[in-house]
């Protein structure tokens, strides 16, 4: 019998093609009504593909009793309610590891982008501007502090990066990473005083929601430079966005924001900010391995086998 899964949203299309090899898939989002679809099959579907940033909440998994098994397609999970699916004793899975030396490559790009100016002085290229002034001289990478919140596998393959860079490394997060030779800071609005990058790489949800807080920001300071990677929601991106207006935080590289993919209208027209559509892990190779994850959890779970990277 072939099994039914739910897809949520839509992934790489190599997976969902394989998915679809495999199992009778039911794509959610394609549906003129949801909430039918969902209530048709609630009572009889056991697994589900989604996307870890989609919301997966409490009213979500009451309209599906027989979910036991969630694949995420991501490391972060932060909208999957983990107390529910924990109720329920739904399996949950996510993509570690095969995304980090992707995200922490963008994670760079930002920084070089933002700091020297690439995508302006390309647009000050298309307008033919350098054919009557020189280009403004930018602030440099090399030899910089960067301060990481967040050193985990992602923060610490841009720790990497950064140290080829020359540049200095201090982290903040919850504990000291035993082993770690970054210099650990506890408190993270001291070291925003005292570095001049600071690149998000937390996991979102709500222990990290506004955890750059306007306080954070005012302490970067007018000649700080602000990364994000993670999710929108790890910054006060009213305050960022404040502040990058007034001229009271030197720029901005952003992957991530609040209301994907809406992005605040008054970032749209500033030069001191990098702007990407949530691609950091967006390489051939790295959602080739990622939906490899999600179809190898997906069949170990199906054969009742250890799952390969459960949450
Ligand atoms: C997205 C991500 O999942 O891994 C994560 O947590 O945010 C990304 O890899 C991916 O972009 C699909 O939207």
């Amino acid at each position: 019998m072939t099994q039914e899964l739910l897809l949520m949203c839509p992934l790489y299309e190599p997976t969902m093609r394989r998915l679809e090899d495999t199992y009778r898939v039911h794509r959610v989002w394609e549906g003129a009504d949801r909430d039918a679809l969902l209530s048709a099959l609630g009572e009889r579907v056991r697994a589900m593909a989604t996307i870890g940033h989609e919301r997966t909440d409490a009213t979500l998994l009451e309209c599906l009793p027989a979910l036991r098994m969630i694949a995420c397609f991501g490391v972060g999970y932060d909208g999957v309610d983990l107390a529910a699916v924990k109720a329920r004793g739904i399996a949950l899975t996510n993509t570690p590891d095969v995304l980090t030396e992707c995200v922490a490559d963008n994670a760079l790009a930002l920084i070089l982008a933002t700091v020297r100016r690439t995508a302006f002085n390309d647009r000050f290229i298309r307008a033919g501007r350098w054919l009557r002034e020189s280009a403004p001289l930018t602030d440099r990478v090399w030899g910089e502090s960067l301060g990481i919140v967040g050193l985990g596998r992602i923060g610490q393959a841009i720790a990497r990066r950064a140290e080829a860079f020359g540049m200095s490394v201090a982290y903040h997060g919850r504990r000291a990473l035993p082993g770690a030779s970054y210099r650990y800071c506890a408190n993270l609005t001291q070291m925003a005083r005292e570095v001049s990058i600071l690149v998000v790489a937390c996991p979102g949800g709500e222990a990290t929601r506004g955890i750059v807080s306007r306080e954070v920001l005012q302490a970067l300071g007018p000649q700080g430079y602000l990364v994000n990677i993670s999710r929108g929601s790890t910054i006060d991106e009213e305050a960022l966005v404040e502040a990058l207006c007034a001229g009271r935080l030197a720029g901005a590289g952003l992957d991530v924001f609040t209301d994907e993919p809406h992005v605040p209208e008054a970032l749209l027209t500033r030069d001191n900010v990098t702007l990407q559509p949530h691609v950091s892990s967006g390489t051939h190779y790295t959602r080739a391995a990622m939906g490899q994850l999600v179809v190898d959890n997906l069949a170990a779970w199906f054969a009742g086998e250890p799952l390969l990277t459960p949450v």
